[in-house]
């Protein structure tokens, strides 16, 4: 009997037609646990590094995380890989919602995808009855448009994963959206190439769980801790501090510039009336108390959800300064299926670009002369590809700035490993952040950071109450944050490790399938995460069966981790690819910033071309891949 997973992937050919039920290796969850683990060890071995993006032979895999299904409260999403166009690197997308729980549900742990169709399909998966579709009817259609309509022709009750039309298009920064949830980031673009319009599934059947009186015991009360915890969750609802926190901080336009003092009364006052007014309900996930997201609806009664800071990011990135614009932005965004993170920054750039004459009204026939219209104008030419800039535009900034040629590369400041960041302009280089931007393979500072606090605190007497009783946070992070002074760099010890955990949560939580909100991204605010590198070995090994505690744990992530690397070392991943974006912080230490990444790469056990040695690499039981580095010449063998 398998516990906590199904045992059996769905394989699905698109240029075949064909179906496939197979039963998994249960040793492959004792080395990779699941979700995206799992994932990037099926990616290593069905994808080699000659394989283009836009090859048939790319897969896209939609993993449900481990713990999915099971009571765990929170452990419901879903991880998204595949190889990415835009940085012909890994990618690793999530969604949250009821996707990845129906998955399983229908009795499987993870769907893998490869070859393309050659006309437009959807997949119907209803329990063991699976089928490829016709999707004519649904070309051109938007993203939520596209789940409705499935829902009415199949079931009501089926969860439904769709692309849009920047999808169709192939368009780089499309999104996946499901219900309340997108994977945001780069995936739907090869979901799109591989002509799949949507995934629609119902699930009724039920999953194992090795010790369920000792599992429920763990859960019920969790259940209600959380729910009762205002630190666990998304606190970023309309919540005046957070809203001025990012405001004042992260940057406006394309990336240039911080606005001091703009979050006044007026502009809160503006929030709150057209949220209130727009706000259907707030909405949440799967088996989890928390309801972080919202369900907003506009006059004509276009529906979408917000998240997170996406409520600000529309109407900073044009400078309009009215919520009801970035409500019109995410309305047409998510029914186009464009990334909320990289569309805005896009958008922005090619504004910038208009502006110092870059581009003129030739390449740009009837640009508006309003900032809100010309973002309507850029979005539609991107998602339709239309003319040359649109074209160009589709590929994101990195590549954007390349075709357009004329100096542009110069206005394409804030990306790293080609993705756009979130638009950050900060003081003083900070090393523990230099470190995950520079050699993440998430793309998204949000999807790295999260477990340390951000900053040090100066009053020693809350300090201290911070550490005491800090269950998530290993020994020797109490002693340095303890010791951490205001405008102190944590030395190249205590960044290295401090990055190291970041990591390692991250990806626990993206093989487990635990919402991040819930573990590794909540400790960063002096908060205290309902899961963590202590508690959660029990609740998998109850849940799973596997024997499980925390040095165990680590080191399974840090296998994940090295693994994600090593696929991305054998497509070319060196250290010349490790920067954050150019003007990031305003002072920066080139030297320093060296030293410490020569600190990351020993602590990791890498070269200092950032790839795992041989001995790094044997030592986690990726003797397979030090081999291949070795045949190829990544490695020599001595
Ligand atoms: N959970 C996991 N496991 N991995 C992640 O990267 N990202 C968090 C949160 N939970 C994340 C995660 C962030 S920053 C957001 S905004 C939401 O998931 C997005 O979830 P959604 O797709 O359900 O909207
Ligand atoms: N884009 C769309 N269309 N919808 C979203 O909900 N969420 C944003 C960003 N882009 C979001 C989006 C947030 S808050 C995060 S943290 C990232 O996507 C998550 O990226 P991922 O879904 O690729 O993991
Ligand atoms: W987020």
């Amino acid at each position: 009997m398998r516990y906590a997973e199904t045992g059996y992937n769905l394989e699905i050919d698109l240029s075949r037609g064909s179906i496939e039920r197979v039963e998994t290796d249960p040793r492959l969850t004792e080395l990779h646990l699941g979700g995206q683990g799992t994932a990037a060890k099926i990616i290593w071995d069905r994808v080699p590094p000659e394989t283009e993006p836009f090859s048939p032979d790319n897969l896209i895999i939609f993993s449900s995380g481990l713990l999915n299904c099971t009571p765990v409260p929170g452990a419901n999403r879903c991880i998204v890989n595949t190889i990415s166009p835009q940085t012909n690197l890994f990618v690793n997308s999530m969604l949250g919602g009821y996707f990845g729980t129906e998955m399983k549900y229908a009795g499987y742990d993870r769907i893998i995808i490869r070859g393309k169709s050659p006309n437009l399909v959807y997949l119907w998966i209803n329990n063991d009855k699976v089928e490829i579709r016709d999707a004519s009817h649904l070309q051109g259609k938007g993203a939520m448009e596209t789940q409705g309509i499935l829902q009415a022709e199949l079931d009501a009750s089926a969860q439904v994963a769709a692309i849009g039309l920047a999808g169709e298009n192939r368009v780089y920064g499309a999104s996946i959206e499901h219900a309340s949830s997108a994977a945001a980031r780069m995936a739907g673009v090869v979901m799109g190439d591989k002509r799949l319009k949507a995934i629609a599934i119902r699930g009724t059947k039920d999953i194992n769980v090795a010790h369920p009186t000792e599992l429920w015991g763990l859960c019920e009360p969790k259940y209600k801790s959380i729910a009762d915890d205002p630190e666990n969750g998304d606190p970023m609802r309309l919540d005046p501090s957070n809203d001025a926190w990012h405001m004042e901080n992260f940057a406006w336009g394309n990336a240039r510039e911080r606005r001091r003092g703009y979050f006044t009364k007026d502009v809160y006052k503006n929030d709150v009336t057209t949220t209130d007014k727009a706000r259907l309900r707030w909405v949440g996930c799967y088996n989890c108390p928390k309801m972080c997201k919202q369900m907003l609806e506009l006059e004509d009664g276009r529906k979408f959800f917000t998240k997170c800071f996406n409520r600000l990011i529309y109407m900073m990135a044009a400078y309009v300064e009215d919520f009801s614009f970035s409500y019109e932005m995410l309305a047409r965004t998510t029914e186009y299926g464009m990334d909320g993170f990289a569309t805005p920054q896009l958008l922005a750039f090619a504004v910038e670009l208009y502006e110092a004459g870059v581009l003129t009204n030739e390449d740009l026939p009837d640009f508006p002369a309003d900032n809100a219209e010309r973002f309507f104008y850029l979005l539609d030419i991107t998602v339709r590809r239309e003319g040359f800039v649109g074209d160009a535009l589709a590929d994101g900034v990195y590549w954007a700035a390349r075709k357009i040629g004329r100096g542009a590369e110069k206005y394409d400041h804030n990306t790293t490993k080609k993705v756009e960041q979130v638009p950050l302009k900060l003081g003083k280089v900070n090393f523990p952040y230099y470190l995950m931007y520079a050699t993440g393979e998430k793309m998204s500072i949000t999807q790295i950071e999260g477990s340390y606090p951000q900053a040090p605190e100066p009053d020693l007497e809350k300090r201290k109450k911070l550490v005491e009783g800090w269950e998530a946070a290993p020994e020797r992070f109490k002693k340095w944050f303890l010791e951490w002074e205001p405008r102190v760099d944590p030395s190249i010890e205590e960044s290295v490790n401090i990055t190291d955990w970041n990591e390692m949560m991250h990806y626990v939580d993206d093989s487990i399938g635990t919402c991040a909100w819930l573990s590794s991204f909540r400790g960063q605010f002096g908060c205290r995460p309902a899961y963590h590198m202590y508690n959660l070995p029990e609740f998998i090994s109850y849940a799973s069966g596997l024997e499980l505690d925390t040095d165990k744990l680590w080191k399974i992530a840090t296998r994940n981790r090295t693994l994600v690397r090593a696929i991305n070392n054998r497509r070319g991943l060196r250290r010349i690819d490790e920067a954050p974006p150019a003007d990031h912080w305003k002072i920066r230490e080139p030297e320093k910033e060296q030293a410490y990444l020569d600190g990351y790469y020993a602590f990791k056990g890498w070269t200092n071309e950032g790839i795992p040695t041989k001995e790094t690499l044997d030592k986690l039981g990726l003797d397979y891949v030090s081999e291949d580095f070795i045949q190829r010449g990544i490695l020599t063998s001595d």
